[in-house]
């Protein structure tokens, strides 16, 4: 039978259940990644399970997220990674040499292998022709252990791609136009499979981008083909030994297909709050600037830095706006270091950041009270940025660099450089900023300094589930809403000082009325509209309300991560049968769920609303084996027995 590349590869690693569209499967898992703002709950799960060593093929554990230090918190958690990954054999890239996907795509990535990894952006890694999926901690923590993955036998929508970029016209406008195409919901399920005879007109660290933003639609990966294009790539790496040629079956049949001619596609832009809010450059050209930020995992490799500095040799940054740039990676860094483009960067007036995700995740480099903030990045939801007010527009490399010269919105169209920039023959490459395991880890101490907690814990649920609706909540609710980052994230070790700012920026009360029910034995019930729990794949936006007394999430629709996270540590995932149902409850209602236990074998819930004198019809949102999790009470709760 004629198969995709998304099937040929989970027919290679498939552990149990059938390669059909919509049914529950298991895949082995070759590689994992973890990041220090999510590695560290990970790595305490693994510590958990009781395993001297991980099992898998390649474990590698990044820091890049919380690299800014300000108090010790920052400074153990690397400690407690570095000496953990020495114990458990993992390779550990310390901070300072990049971001988890830069690095991960030069230094590990291989055509026709499996990676999850924790961190929504994992999928990057589908630009080299890997199966690549961001998943929760815990769900790596298995992973490490050898346990395979489950996930739903996806949906392939086939992304044909023909003519070729015009000048101007940029990776990250394909998939600002996949966006305006999918949007951020109703993609679960599903992945993006790129073919057509553009492809190999695509460098691997464009096919990079284009993978990465699939992660903002919602599908499980996307994923290019394996041709002459990743081979050059990873010869440039000095890793041609690992490569292996994939492409679809002539006949392969996609489920959906969508073609994007190149030569008709324009600069586009994602405008406030959501990544799928796209429109023309041009529409909005002219619109003043405050600040240009450059980097992230989607556009901060050495060819999108290369584009930068054509725009800005012998320019200065406009003096209305502040221009900042990161390099993806210690590589890039040497790299352009080398070759002048930093010289380019310093003489044009950028602010030259570290190798790491820094702005991206409102780290630093807040913008001012109601300014406007052009991005290279993936996500620009409300607040993120560190300032509620700030209009954060997401944009190619170079609609950013010509913008932060002018400090108005420019449209790059026929306006920069005709040719095109190649990879380099060989790229700088030093792996001295990656410490490899020693073969023997028994001798190694573990650093837990105090600010690393303990792993969560949860008991089996109980069989009469009675509250309030604590919290009602709209549609999209990301986990950016629901477990802040920026200045909270140094909290990431520690549930119980985390979970004081669960839903900070959207009802700062939670946490003390949550804290009040639980602690007279009553439930927690959260009630949202669809698409919740989208972006990151931080399993806090489940562990911490899990922590505060939440019992059940009751929503029109839950993204993919984000519900395995909610069954992972035990809570509900429940959907409304009829959506309409979700007018009629009204936050502080109180709430009843009977026969759990039942309910749960059963797939279906009604829910008393006793204030309101209804009953409500719920489905519940789990595969079998997310059921039998859910009864004890979460997934670790699961394993240990
Ligand atoms: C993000 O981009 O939102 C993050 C920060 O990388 C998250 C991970 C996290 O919350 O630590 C993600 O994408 O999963
Ligand atoms: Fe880091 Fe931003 Fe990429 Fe997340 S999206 S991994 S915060 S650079």
């Amino acid at each position: 039978m004629a198969l995709t590349i998304c099937y040929k590869i989970l027919k290679d690693h498939l552990v149990k259940g059938e390669l059909k569209k919509g049914s529950e499967i298991s895949i082995k898992i070759d590689q994992t990644l973890t990041q220090d703002a999510t590695g560290t709950m990970a790595y305490l799960e693994f510590e958990s399970i009781g395993l001297e060593r991980v099992l898998n093929e390649l474990a590698v554990s990044y820091v890049d997220h919380n690299t800014v230090q300000v108090g010790f918190e920052n400074f153990d958690d690397h400690e407690y990674l570095r000496t953990v990954a020495a114990k458990k054999g993992v390779v550990y890239s310390r901070a300072g040499n990049g971001i988890c996907h830069q690095v991960q795509l030069e230094r590990f990535a291989l055509p026709g292998k499996t990676l999850i990894g924790s961190d929504s952006h994992t999928p990057t890694q589908g630009g080299l022709g890997e199966i690549a999926i961001g998943a929760g901690g815990l769900d790596v923590a298995l992973a490490m252990a050898g346990l395979p993955f489950s996930l739903i036998c996806p949906k392939v929508i086939g992304i044909r791609l023909t003519g070729s970029l015009r000048s101007g016209v940029s990776a990250k406008d394909v998939i600002l136009k996949v966006l305006e195409r999918f949007g951020v919901k109703g993609n679960v399920n599903s992945v993006f499979e790129y073919f057509g005879p553009a492809v190999e007109s695509l460098s691997v660290p464009e096919r990079a981008t284009i993978c990465n933003m699939g992660a903002e639609c919602g599908v499980t990966f996307s994923i290019f083909p394996s041709d002459r294009r990743t081979y050059e790539f990873l010869k440039a790496q000095g890793r041609e030994e690992g490569y292996k040629e994939i492409h679809a079956d002539e006949d392969a049949v996609y489920d959906e297909v969508y073609e994007i001619n190149l030569s008709e596609l324009e600069p586009l832009i994602a405008t406030p709050h959501s990544p799928g809010n796209i429109k023309k450059v041009s529409e909005l050209e002219g619109m003043a600037v405050n600040q240009v930020l450059i980097g992230s995992c989607t556009n901060s490799s050495y060819l999108d830095l290369r584009k930068v500095a054509r725009i800005l040799e012998g320019k200065t940054v406009a003096p209305t706006v502040s221009l900042g740039i990161a390099p993806g990676s210690r590589e890039v860094l040497e790299m352009i270091s080398q070759d002048g483009t930093l010289t380019t960067f310093i003489k044009a007036g950028a602010r030259i950041l570290e190798s790491a995700c820094g702005f991206c995740i409102g780290n630093h480099q807040s913008p001012g009270s109601n300014s406007v903030s052009l991005r290279t990045n993936n996500r620009n939801f409300e607040g993120r940025s560190g300032t509620k007010s700030a209009k954060v527009y997401l944009v190619s490399p170079e609609t950013a660099a010509l913008s932060a010269v002018t400090g108005r919105l420019e449209n790059p169209l026929l306006k920069v450089g005709f040719e095109k920039i190649e990879l380099p023959e060989r790229y700088y490459t030093n792996d001295d900023m990656l410490i490899f395991p020693p073969e023997d880890g028994s001798s190694v101490e573990i650093i837990r300094g105090p600010n690393i907690g303990e792993p969560p814990k949860s008991s089996p649920i109980e069989n009469n589930l009675s509250g309030t609706c604590t919290l009602k909540v709209g549609d999209k609710i990301t986990t950016d809403h629901i477990m802040p980052a920026g200045a909270r994230l140094k909290y990431r070790s520690n549930i119980p000082a985390y979970a004081e700012f669960v839903f900070e920026n959207v009802d700062s009360t939670f946490p003390e009325r949550a804290k009040a029910l639980r602690d007279s034995s009553r439930s927690v019930f959260i009630v949202a509209g669809s698409s919740y729990g989208q972006g990151s794949s931080r399993e806090h936006a489940a562990i911490c309300p899990q922590y505060l007394g939440l019992k059940a999430v009751i929503a029109k629709s839950i993204e993919r991560i984000h519900q395995a996270n909610l069954c992972n540590f035990g809570i509900l995932p429940l959907l409304f049968s009829n959506e309409e149902d979700y007018d009629r409850i009204s936050q502080d209602d109180e709430l009843e769920l009977r026969d759990v236990i039942k309910s749960i074998d059963k797939g279906s819930f009604t829910l008393i609303d006793k204030t309101k004198n209804i009953e409500i019809e719920l489905d519940l949102f789990a595969s079998q084996e997310q059921k039998e999790m859910l009864k004890k009470g979460g997934r670790l709760n699961l394993i240990r027995n």
